[in-house]
């Protein structure tokens, strides 16, 4: 029989220096398989003599079962060492900030519509909407620009064929309403206009709020009154400086055009911009709707919503409002 003791010693020395699972089984079965050396031992008893067989029997037992709780405790070792290399390469910071949900914001220009529309609404002004394809009627014989006005030209209107086009402002629903209701009338009109003009501050399609106030005792007082206050609300500057120029439109008479004072942020100079075109509503245009010249005064103003955000906002390019690039319009959110 070979040294008992000294196969107990290898087998214990090469469980201890193992490294892995897989070395450890097959260490086990080199020992403690079916055809296991410690398992050849007990087969190999028969060949001992009848007396000392049951000594060396127990012996070998003994090794058997020490050897394998050896096996088994390197083995729950080594599982657990694997376990805490699993674990500290794959940790989890739950301290991180969570992925969280991007959240939608209007458009700068639905901001300024709706900042125009809100403060209409609260002194006395009804929203009126009306179409965005028009007859030359109600866009510009109404408003008392003549056939061959330069304004009708091919070159500055979307037309569909004859007498249709898409408005070029927002004047043709107030001719509407002026022709299905009777003053005293007190409206805006905001909406989506087009010109046939495309170029880094001009687009074919833009945004224009106008307003009309149709009563027996109206002044041009009245006109400017309202318009400064608004501007001061608009802009948030009870000192905002502004000045009414002369002006010309076919549909108003007198007709000014209102320029404020804005620093300009390279140069640092004050420089005077126009934001409003303005005026007495032109009696020929309440002549084109029935309405009684004689007794009813208007006054009636228009305004780029695309220009006032630009101001407000301080871009400097109109293409970012039509672009719809995310990281612009995150910015307002
Ligand atoms: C501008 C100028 C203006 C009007 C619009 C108007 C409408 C009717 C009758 C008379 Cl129904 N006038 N609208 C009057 C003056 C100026 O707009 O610069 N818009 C962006």
């Amino acid at each position: 029989m070979t040294d008992l003791d000294s196969l107990q010693t290898e087998a214990l020395a090469e469980i201890d220096s193992v490294r892995d699972v897989d070395a450890l089984e097959s260490l086990r079965i080199r020992f403690l398989g079916k055809k296991g050396l410690l398992t050849e031992q007990l087969k190999a008893l028969g060949k001992l003599p009848r007396d000392s067989r049951p000594a060396a029997g127990q012996k070998i037992n003994r090794i058997k079962s020490r050897v394998q709780q050896a096996v088994e405790e390197k083995k729950s070792r080594l599982q657990e060492s694997v376990l805490h290399s699993r674990l500290s390469s794959e940790t989890l910071d739950i301290t991180l900030p969570g992925r969280r949900q991007n959240l939608g914001s209007l458009h700068p220009v639905t901001r300024i519509l709706t900042r125009i529309r809100e403060y209409f609404l609260q002194h006395g002004f009804a929203v009126v909407e009306g179409p965005e394809v028009e007859d030359e009627f109600h866009n510009f014989e109404a408003l008392n620009i003549p056939a061959h006005h330069p304004a009708r030209a091919m070159h500055d209107t979307f037309y569909f064929g004859d007498n249709l086009l898409l408005r070029t402002h927002t004047s043709s629903v107030q001719i509407r309403l002026m022709q299905h209701q009777a003053p005293p009338m007190r409206v805006i009109a905001p909406g989506r206009v087009y010109r046939c003009d495309s170029d880094p501050t001009h687009s074919p399609m833009f945004h224009q709020v106008e307003g009309l106030l149709v009563d027996e005792q109206v002044s041009f007082a009245d006109l400017k009154s309202t318009l400064i206050k608004f501007l001061q609300v608009f802009f948030e500057d009870e000192n905002l400086p502004i000045r009414f120029r002369p002006s010309y439109f076919p549909f108003t008479e007198p007709s000014a055009e209102i320029d404020v004072a804005m620093v300009d942020s390279e140069s640092g100079d004050i420089r005077w911009l126009e934001v409003i075109g303005c005026g007495m509503v032109h009696p020929a245009v309440f002549e084109k709707v029935g309405i009684d010249a004689d007794r009813y005064r208007g006054y009636a103003f228009g305004m780029g919503v695309e220009r006032l955000a630009m101001l407000r906002y301080r871009i400097d390019d109109l293409r970012l409002f039509f672009d719809n690039d995310l990281r612009f319009l995150q910015q307002f959110a």
